[in-house]
């Protein structure tokens, strides 16, 4: 359909700044596509997760594109739509924390809601008949448990302002493909990770703080609702099947899960395992913490037998809570092929060699007299 620099298809990616953009962006260019990505406008640097796939523009290597954009605005993406062509829309753009889409309830409809609508409305305005469209739909659509495992048919009741911008994006992903014919449909995501999660994100936030308390960096882990339960798969495995879905010959709604499920209690049990601790809990409620029991390697780790390491703060509790999310991925292992390769283990044990690395580097520095500031914002 389109010509580029290297004879293959055009993809353009919202979220290519993101944790599954830049997965998806190396992806694509190892299938030999020409991505694009619109990134944001920000005051500091926001690329770190593709400065390594991204090369100079006028380089025959660069076959990663950036545009500045925003989903908010209409005549942008239209403009950035009508140059790029692209074969291929992956709408992974958006305000993804549910905690913080209570705090910005208008803005999260709008950039995650609204800003679907103006992407589709945009491909049909252009009239751009062959692109494709991927919407990334998310397990949080199921919210207040209707049914376990859930699936494609299982009844949605979302629970967040960010699930219930979610749900109309969803909709209007089908609706665009009902009414004008348009090759879209939606991805419904459970909850996937990485050594790129963003670091306020429950099992980002655990691995970094266990890693910077056993390197000496922070002192106490906070956590809100420890008990909730996640269908938890890693990045990588999760944005392959995001092309995978793009390929098929009618566009159609699939669910995306291990079908395994853990508590947040357990990650950090896992996490705090990796780095040679041995964490019992204790109390119940706001009095639970995590107690460390033994230390494999005392001499690697700043933490002794007995130290609290993990408390429980309510500033963290959701307004509203999804509590259980188990996803039964039948439908896409059965059409489309389609196994996760990366056990939740493994990925946790991925996650902590990757903090613990930086954190040895920042004890290193502080050893040595210079000031790292540690974020706390989490
Ligand atoms: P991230 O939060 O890591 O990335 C979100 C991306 O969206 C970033 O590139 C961000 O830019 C960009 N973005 C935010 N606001 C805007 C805006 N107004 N205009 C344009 N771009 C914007 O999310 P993930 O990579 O984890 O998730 C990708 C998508 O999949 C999201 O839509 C998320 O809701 C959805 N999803 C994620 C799941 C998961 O477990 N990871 C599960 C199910 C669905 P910047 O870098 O500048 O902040
Ligand atoms: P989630 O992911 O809300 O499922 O949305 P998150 O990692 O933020 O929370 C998972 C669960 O852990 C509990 N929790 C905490 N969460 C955070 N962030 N911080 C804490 O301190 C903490 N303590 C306990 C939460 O209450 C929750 O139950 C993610 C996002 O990527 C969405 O964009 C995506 O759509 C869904 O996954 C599927």
């Amino acid at each position: 359909m389109t010509s580029n620099t290297t004879g293959g298809k055009v993809a353009l990616i919202t979220g290519v700044t993101g944790q599954d953009g830049s997965y998806l962006a190396e992806f694509l260019i190892e299938k030999g596509y020409e991505v694009h990505g619109i990134k944001r406008r920000a005051s500091s640097f926001n690329t770190q997760r593709i400065d390594h796939i991204y090369a100079d523009p006028h380089a025959e290597s660069a076959h990663l594109k950036l545009h500045y954009g925003d989903l908010s605005d209409t005549s942008n993406l239209t403009r950035i739509l009508q140059d790029v062509q692209p074969d291929e829309v992956y709408n992974l753009g958006a305000q993804s924390h549910v905690a913080v889409s209570f705090e910005a309830p208008e803005y999260t409809a709008d950039v995650d809601a609204v800003g679907t609508l103006r992407l589709l409305e945009a491909i049909r305005f252009l009239g751009l008949e062959k692109t494709r469209f991927y919407q990334a739909s998310t397990s949080e659509l199921y919210g207040l448990v209707q049914e376990i495992p859930q699936r494609e048919t299982t009844p949605f009741y979302p629970r967040s302002p960010y699930a219930v911008a979610k749900l109309y994006a969803y909709w209007i992903t089908v609706n665009y493909r009902e009414a004008y014919g348009m090759y879209a449909c939606n991805g419904v995501l459970f909850n996937h990770e990485s050594p790129r999660r963003g670091e306020t994100f429950v099992t980002r936030k655990i691995t970094r703080g266990l890693a910077n308390i056993s390197q000496g960096l922070e002192e106490c882990l906070f956590m809100g609702n420890i008990d909730s339960l996640r269908d938890w798969g890693h990045a990588r495995d999760y944005v392959r099947m995001q092309w995978m879905m793009l390929q098929q010959e009618t566009p159609e709604d699939f669910v995306i899960a291990t079908g395994r499920q853990y508590s947040v209690r357990e990650f950090i049990t896992w996490s705090a395992a990796e780095l040679g601790i041995c964490l019992r809990f204790a109390g119940e409620g706001v009095d639970e913490v995590g107690i460390v029991e033994t230390v494999r390697e005392p001499r690697e780790c700043s933490v002794r037998p007995g130290d609290v390491i993990v408390r429980i703060d309510p500033r963290y509790f959701r307004p509203a809570e999804v509590e259980t999310l188990l996803g039964d991925p039948t439908n896409a292992k059965e059409k489309l092929g389609w196994v996760p390769e990366i056990s939740a283990q493994q990925m946790c044990a991925e996650m902590v060699a990757a903090d613990l690395k930086v954190a040895k580097r920042h004890a290193l520095l502080k050893a040595h007299g210079y000031d790292i500031p540690v974020s706390v914002e989490n």
